[in-house]
């Protein structure tokens, strides 16, 4: 598509919400398109690959409800790595409610993720009333949103027409929604009206896939065949003996690919 075949930069004008200019340009200005997903259950080891994988990475995911020992220290701790090695920060919530709804559950409650988290996401499924709600809580605070459009597990009840309706809700609400969590860019095949980003799980060079369900592909894949712009690595990296090695590997087999993919 012609919107793969640019930079991220050159891309970057082409976008509406504030955030994805920044995760654009900030891409191509440290040279990844790699993110980390840190699912690790204590605040001790999330901080500890923040904070070693951050000069590698573009954003950091993390799942928060996870740690055993959460307290507000740790949104405080993560902005100020987030500063220090300069990515931005992407709590994979996952909403999937009514827009009254998600709107509390984005704002209070224990983890007050928009108060700390740069860029979160939602499952399409209610309807755009999800969109709508949690836009109210986070466009004041230029935060970003993500729509779910695809995954990666097998069997995921998100494909086909499912997808192509989470696109144009997201072309409804180009102010909050700079893109989608999937395994491709869509459609394929015909010209893309506007250029979102594409952020994708279910990456590893090593595996093809969990006792639970879970499908990886190669970043050349992921990047190069599918046109996406940000691959997101878990296990392959956080559960290796030498994570920072892994991380210098994925981050240059990701921009590898995307340079092929720019090449003129
Ligand atoms: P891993 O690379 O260890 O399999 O982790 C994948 C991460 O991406 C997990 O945090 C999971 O919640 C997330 N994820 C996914 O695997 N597939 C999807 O379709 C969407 C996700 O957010």
């Amino acid at each position: 598509s012609s919107f793969a075949s640019q930079t991220y930069t050159a891309r970057a004008a082409g976008f509406a919400n504030d955030l994805a200019v920044q995760l654009l340009k900030l891409m191509d200005r440290k040279k990844t398109n790699l993110s980390i997903a840190a699912d690790v259950t204590s605040k001790a080891e999330l901080l500890q690959l923040a904070d070693l994988l951050g000069p590698y990475i573009c954003v950091f995911k993390t799942h928060i409800d996870i740690l055993d020992d959460y307290d507000s220290s740790v949104p405080e701790a993560l902005t100020a790595l987030a500063e220090k090695h300069d990515f931005l920060i992407f709590e994979d919530r996952k909403f999937a409610d009514i827009g009254s709804t998600v709107k509390a559950q984005y704002q209070s409650g224990v983890y007050k993720i928009a108060s700390w988290a740069h860029i979160t996401n939602a499952h399409p499924i209610p309807g755009e009333g999800i969109v709508h709600g949690l836009k109210e809580v986070g466009l004041p605070l230029k935060r970003g949103l993500l729509l779910l459009a695809e995954m990666s597990s097998k069997g995921t009840l998100a494909q086909g027409k499912y997808s192509m309706d989470t696109l144009a809700m997201a072309a409804r609400n180009r102010d909050f929604v700079f893109g989608f969590i999937g395994q491709r860019r869509l459609p394929l095949d015909e010209p893309e009206k506007e250029d979102f980003l594409y952020l994708t799980p279910g990456v590893s060079m090593a595996q093809s896939g969990d006792s639970l369900g879970q499908q990886y592909r190669s970043p050349e894949q992921v990047v190069l065949e599918s046109g996406c712009d940000v691959i997101i690595v878990g296990r392959a990296i956080y559960g290796a003996a030498d994570p920072v090695a892994e991380a210098k590997k994925y981050q240059e087999a990701g921009w590898n690919a995307y340079l092929q993919r720019t090449r003129r």
